[in-house]
């Protein structure tokens, strides 16, 4: 186990921190037993070994800032406010669950109280939506951060690049949570990735990033917490690595028997409750009547829920035909909130005029010493001529210098250098 961070959080926060982890595995065992009743529409996942991750850095966000969370974030929701009842109902399909069984596992978000996107399964995907998100809040004059999860498969998408390298350039206020769980269904880390630390992918976008121990709940939120912070100041996104371990397989239905043992029992040997209670106990944070208050209160509060949810009735079936487009204010009464004078970005207030020459552009030295040509339109033509060392490439060096570059393309960029200067 990394050292533990220095000692920050009130007593108050640090066994929420427990309660939440606790709760976030609660539901989950939960879950387990309502799938093996064959109660659960669709797949299962699962976060264990991983609860950490998700509480510790959503627990570093405030109330209005906005999250979309993975399939193995169900600890976030938690953390956000989500109750377990619609968790439940939610995996189950029922009328009363958020999207009203009209979707299963964790696609259903709350934009007007809780500021939850609604996941997609599409890897990546979610990180220019969360980009989107905080530009958008910074437009309406809203000091919120926005989060989300990826793994260190999803990592590998071309929208995680591309959605990053967008962060980094709008210098949105957003935090991305890379899950290094070493598996990406039954392909190993190393495998798909010849870096050591995800982290470093950070460096390619120009901002900055943590690698944290995933399975110390305290050294997550004080990472988490550091980057929403530098996130909202305005200083860009922020990628946090998580390093930790998928203990079980992929789904309900995969087991895992790909995992060598060995990996396997290092991992359980480090499981972040287990752990984390047992800092709270050397720093006399929690004895054993205060766990067993945490132990009953669970019990209670989940077999309520779960009552709540197994009875909760199955939508009615002509109900499917409904909501799939969205038709405006029946759908939802989503507006702006706008936290600046609407004024100040509608015309004529927030008109620029339009200018055809911008002071230094089109004037940077090129690497040939020269003025780099600029072109609106008017790209000369280059004329194929027959290349004078009988096809073959030119020398790095040769090409560099224009020593191989056909006559009369060079005379036409030259022409067009000119033009740019004008
Ligand atoms: C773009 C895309 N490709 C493939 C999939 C199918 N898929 C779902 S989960 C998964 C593995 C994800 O592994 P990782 O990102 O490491 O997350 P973990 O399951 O370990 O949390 C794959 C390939 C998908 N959902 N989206
Ligand atoms: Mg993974």
């Amino acid at each position: 186990m990394t050292k533990q961070m220095p000692r920050e959080l009130t007593r108050q926060q640090y066994l929420e921190l427990y309660y939440y982890m606790r709760l976030n595995r609660a539901v989950e065992e939960t879950m387990v037993k309502l799938f093996r009743q064959n109660k659960i529409v669709g797949g299962l996942y699962s976060s264990l070994g991983q609860e950490a991750i998700s509480v510790g850095t959503c627990y570093a966000l405030e109330k209005k800032d906005w999250i979309a969370p993975m399939i193995r974030n169900i600890g976030a929701l938690l953390v956000k406010g989500v109750p377990p009842r619609d968790i439940f109902m939610q995996h189950m399909a029922k009328y009363d669950s958020p999207t009203k069984g009209r979707d299963g596992t964790s696609h259903f978000g709350d934009l007007d109280n809780l500021h939850i996107v609604s996941p997609i399964s599409m890897l990546g995907d979610l990180i220019p939506v969360m980009t989107g998100v905080a530009i958008g809040a910074r437009y309406l004059g809203q000091k919120v951060v926005t989060m989300t999860w990826i793994g260190d498969g999803g990592s590998s998408t071309g929208v995680f690049h591309e959605g990053l390298n967008f962060a980094a350039t709008q210098k949105a206020p957003f935090v991305l949570i890379l899950e290094n769980n070493l598996w990406a269904y039954s392909t190993p880390v190393r495998r798909q990735v010849p870096i050591e630390n995800l982290a470093d992918r950070a460096k390619a976008y120009g901002i900055d990033s943590y690698i944290v121990d995933g399975n110390n709940v305290v050294a997550v939120y004080n990472a988490a917490r550091e980057a929403v912070e530098r996130a909202r100041a305005g200083k860009g996104p922020i990628l946090i690595e998580a390093k930790t371990f998928r203990r079980l397989g992929h789904a309900q239905h995969d087991p895992a028997e790909y995992v060598p043992k060995e990996m396997r029992a290092y991992w359980e040997a480090r499981d972040p409750i287990a752990l984390y209670e047992k800092f709270l106990t050397t720093e006399k944070i929690l004895d054993s009547a205060g766990k067993k208050e945490i132990d009953d209160k669970l019990d209670s509060l989940l077999a309520a829920e779960r009552e709540f949810a197994e009875n909760s009735p199955m939508p009615p079936a002509e109900f499917a035909e409904g909501g799939v487009y969205c038709t405006g204010d029946v759908c939802h009464k989503i507006r702006a909130k706008w936290e600046r004078s609407v004024a100040e970005v509608t015309p004529p207030k927030s008109s620029v005029k339009a200018v055809w020459s911008v002071p230094g552009f089109g004037s940077g030295k090129g690497s040939g010493g020269a003025d780099a040509p600029i072109h609106f339109g008017d790209t000369p033509q280059l004329v194929e001529e027959k290349p004078a060392n009988n096809g073959r490439p030119a020398k790095a060096g040769a090409r560099a210098a224009g020593k191989s570059a056909p006559k009369k393309a060079k005379a036409a960029a030259a022409g067009s250098s000119r033009k740019g200067r004008r």
